[in-house]
């Protein structure tokens, strides 16, 4: 891979939609084109930003206001930008992120209801003119996204929300991944695991970014 070539690819979704599952799919292919890659992933991707991604993600005793929450994040992404994404890009490296600002604009803009305009602000004010080259967002109903989830224990800070923050949350990636089909792929992930794969295949085999 060129230098100049490196990309910056997210994939999104909601709790369970199989991000982690398919990102392993992601990096296999990646291997086959001998892209040289980075897998990372938000809340986190670095030291400073893993232990903002503990406070976001824990109970706490006292509330945590959603614009402390929606401010935690971006502080935690820009140490990651800075320390990691844009790092690797210089370096030629692809970035592969679990999750980034389309989950800040589902989660606190649509289903904390803070606003879409308050984290576009805060996008330019932290990001500049980055932005994923590629957004994959695996697409799972609510009820199924908590059937998966709940096999697992303990839930965390955002698991614990109702169903209506959750169809807020998918509501907000479909009309995300309307308002640009260049940059977008929704990808039903509530089929088996082999067919879901399929799909993540064909988006891989025909997005441009992969053909350059
Ligand atoms: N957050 C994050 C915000 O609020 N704002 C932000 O800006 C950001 C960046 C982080 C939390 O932070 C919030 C959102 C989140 O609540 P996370 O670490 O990304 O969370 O964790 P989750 O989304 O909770 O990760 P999950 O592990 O729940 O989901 P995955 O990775 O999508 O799912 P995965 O691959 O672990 O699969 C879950 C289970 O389903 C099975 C798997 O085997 C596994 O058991 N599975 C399938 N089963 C049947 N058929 C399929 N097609 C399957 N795909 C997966």
């Amino acid at each position: 891979m060129l230098k100049e070539s490196a990309k910056f690819v997210t994939l999104e979704g909601m709790e369970g939609a199989g991000k982690s599952t398919n990102l392993a799919y992601i990096c296999e292919f990646f291997d086959k084109q001998k892209i040289k890659y980075r897998v990372t992933r938000e809340p986190g991707g670095t030291e400073v930003a893993e232990k903002i991604r503990d406070v976001l993600l824990c109970h706490h005793d006292e509330p945590l206001h959603p614009m402390c929450e929606l401010l935690l994040i971006f502080a935690a992404r820009a140490q990651h930008i800075e320390q990691v994404i844009k790092p690797a890009l210089a370096n030629g490296e692809w970035v592969l992120s679990d999750r980034f600002t389309d989950a800040t604009y589902a989660y606190q803009g649509e289903g904390r209801q803070l606003g879409g305009d308050k984290v576009e602000l805060l996008e330019h004010f932290v990001q500049g003119d980055l932005k994923p080259d590629l957004t994959i967002i695996l697409d799972v109903p609510v009820e199924l996204s908590a059937e998966r989830v709940r096999g697992r224990g303990e839930l965390d800070r955002f698991e614990v929300e109702q169903g209506a923050f959750f169809q807020r949350v998918r509501d907000a990636y479909h009309q995300r991944a309307a308002s640009d089909a260049d940059r977008y792929r929704l990808i039903d992930a509530s089929q088996t695991l082999p067919e879901v794969q399929a799909d993540l295949q064909a988006v891989l085999d025909n997005v441009k970014l992969f053909q350059d």
